[in-house]
């Protein structure tokens, strides 16, 4: 029988160990990145722009080149990058806060051109780098440290949905809400990804790949809570499917 091997991808570097939090899913979600890349072929034009957030810690560990945009501009470099790159294929790693706060402009103006770029957005509802601040995706009820009583609907606004705000722009070509709590969904995410990837190799334009994570640090719970949480109030919020796909074949 063949041996499943469980191994680091070439585009981590080896010499780096993960400085992510236990349980949190920013480590998946950049190894899936670089498996979807070396599945591409792609480990020589491709670049990301990082947001602020806890995704930037992946400066440390990545081999390919890479940038950090002012907090929130993302998608604004990624568009700069694109545009006097064109054979690069550049994509962004964002967090809630990041994407759907500072940044609501530039992510909404980058969709709305339908700029030729991918969007890997990690959503953990809170402000996970600086210790736990209310995002745009915090939900009703839920504790940060600027609602410590939690997030309340008539003092704070609502939960932001950040595929389905996209999804009401008309250039956007695939918008997909996946998680990485199983492992089934860890494989929708892979697809997902190489999905948002190979849209921008053949020319389609904007793709956003929504990732619901936990962040036990900041939510105050054990990995697993978090998990449950993850499963019972997150994905209630942020129910995982495809939200648009204008692509080939897509609904
Ligand atoms: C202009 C500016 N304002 C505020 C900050 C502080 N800051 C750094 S990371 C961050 C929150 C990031 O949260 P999110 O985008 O959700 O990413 P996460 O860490 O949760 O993955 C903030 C407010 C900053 N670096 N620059
Ligand atoms: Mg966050």
């Amino acid at each position: 029988m063949e041996q499943l091997v469980y191994k680091r991808t070439s585009l981590i570097r080896p010499d780096t160990s993960s400085g992510f939090c236990p349980g949190c899913m920013h480590s998946t979600v950049c190894k899936l990145i670089g498996e979807v890349i070396e599945d591409l072929h792609i480990e020589d034009k491709v670049a990301v722009v990082f947001g602020v957030g806890c995704n930037g810690l992946a400066m440390n560990y990545l081999t390919f080149d890479n940038t950090t945009s002012p907090h929130g501009r993302a998608c604004a470099v990624a568009n700069g990058v694109k545009k006097s790159s064109p054979e690069t294929i550049v994509f962004t790693y964002q967090g809630d806060g990041d994407l759907g706060s500072i940044g609501l402009g530039e992510t909404v103006a980058a969709a709305n051109r339908g700029d030729n770029i991918s969007v890997i957005f990690v959503n953990n509802g809170i402000y996970g780098m600086t210790g736990g601040q209310m995002a745009p995706t915090t939900l009703i009820g839920m504790k940060a440290t600027t609602a410590p009583q939690g997030r309340k609907a008539e003092l704070h606004g609502y939960p932001m949905h950040m595929c389905e705000l996209l999804d009401s722009l008309t250039a956007p070509v695939y918008l997909e809400r996946v998680s990485c709590n199983t492992a089934a969904n860890v494989i929708k995410t892979r697809k997902a990804m190489k999905k948002a990837f190979q849209n921008q190799i053949d020319g389609k334009g904007f793709s956003m790949v929504e990732i619901v994570t936990t962040c036990p640090t900041n939510w105050g719970y054990s990995t697993l809570d978090a998990l449950t949480f993850l499963e019972e109030e997150m994905f209630k919020e942020y129910p995982l499917g495809v939200i648009r796909d204008k692509t080939e074949g897509g609904k």
